[in-house]
């Protein structure tokens, strides 16, 4: 019997799963390779803790790994319901949070690399967890994209550790998930068939879409992030905020040092700020993650469902 141990916890809402124990052996290379290798030999593993019956589409799953650097305190590898991503904002904190609860890390910063390079995280005293992106930055601004029916949506491509397709809708509000997740899904869809990339012909494949935040006093801005599975995110999506201040900072609209509040389209909030990069800008975001829960995966040699289930769409 195979077994994995892992850790759940959700960040604004949207859940992390955090395997500490029973993943098998990626090498020593860098996270990236360590990313392919796992996606190429060891996908069993992505797909028996994030797809049915144990797992759901909106669930984004973790592997710790031993760093490369002494001075890194983790490696890691994110991956949801269709693949793998170069990094992620809400799993970050939800590893710090997670690696906490475990007592392996304390109030402080700690180094942790990622698929899309080296970042940084804060676990504060309020228990809090901040922590510094990649370097962000925009692609191409004021982009349009004509979804089906002839109707023109204009937006910026942006990198945040993720690639972006951004862009403002009147309305972003819990009542509007539907319209807005079927707008997100046909500019998804639009972009493929239009042959918009990001850089080096890079797939995007989030996209966010933003509206006035639930009240000025608690926001700055309210998003819907539809993720690559196709579902969205709980959490106003720390990459996508990166990104977003990318935009913000290009358009001269935020300064560095300026806090940008980030509502989720569930209300719960990321602050962000930046400071300038070389390329881009370097974001900070500030969240908080909690544990919900410690278990065990079981995979039974008897169970043909052990690798999880390709549940048949409508
Ligand atoms: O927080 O960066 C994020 C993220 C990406 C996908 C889901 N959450």
């Amino acid at each position: 019997m195979t077994r994995l141990k892992y850790i759940d916890s959700h960040t604004g809402g949207e859940p992390t799963r955090v395997v500490i124990a029973g993943a098998p052996d990626l090498g020593a290379g860098s996270m990236e390779e360590r990313k392919r290798c796992l996606a190429a030999e060891h996908d069993w593993l992505r797909r028996c803790l994030i797809l049915e019956p144990r797992g759901s589409d909106w669930l984004v799953g973790c592997l710790l790994q031993p760093p490369v650097g002494p001075r890194s305190e983790a490696g890691v590898i994110f991956f949801n319901n269709t693949g793998y991503l170069g990094m992620c904002g809400h799993g970050l904190i939800g590893v710090v949070e997670t690696l906490a609860y475990e007592k392996r890390i304390g109030v402080g910063t700690h180094q942790f690399e990622t698929p899309a390079g080296p970042v940084s995280a804060t676990l504060h005293e309020d228990g809090t967890v901040s922590f510094t992106n990649v370097e962000s930055f925009v692609y191409r601004k004021n982009v349009d994209v004509t979804l089906p029916g002839g109707r023109t949506v204009r937006g910026d491509i942006a990198y945040g550790g993720n690639w972006f397709f951004l862009a403002e809708e009147a309305k972003v509000q819990a009542g509007d998930l539907t319209r807005l997740w079927t707008r997100a899904k046909e500019i998804r869809q639009a972009l493929d068939d239009q042959g918009i990339t990001g850089a080096a012909g890079a797939v995007i494949d989030h996209i966010e879409l933003f509206g006035a935040p639930s009240s000025a006093e608690t926001a700055d801005s309210r998003n819907f992030v539809l993720c690559p599975g196709g579902e969205y995110d709980r959490s106003p999506c720390g990459t996508g905020t990166s990104a977003k201040l990318a935009c913000l900072a290009a358009k001269q609209l935020l300064a560095p040092g300026e806090t940008w509040r980030q509502e989720s389209i569930i209300g719960s909030v990321f602050t962000g700020t930046y400071q300038p990069a070389s390329n881009g800008i370097l974001p900070t975001i500030r969240g908080r993650a909690f544990v919900t829960g410690r278990s065990e995966c079981l995979l039974d040699p008897h169970d043909d469902f052990r690798f999880g289930i390709e549940t048949p769409q409508p």
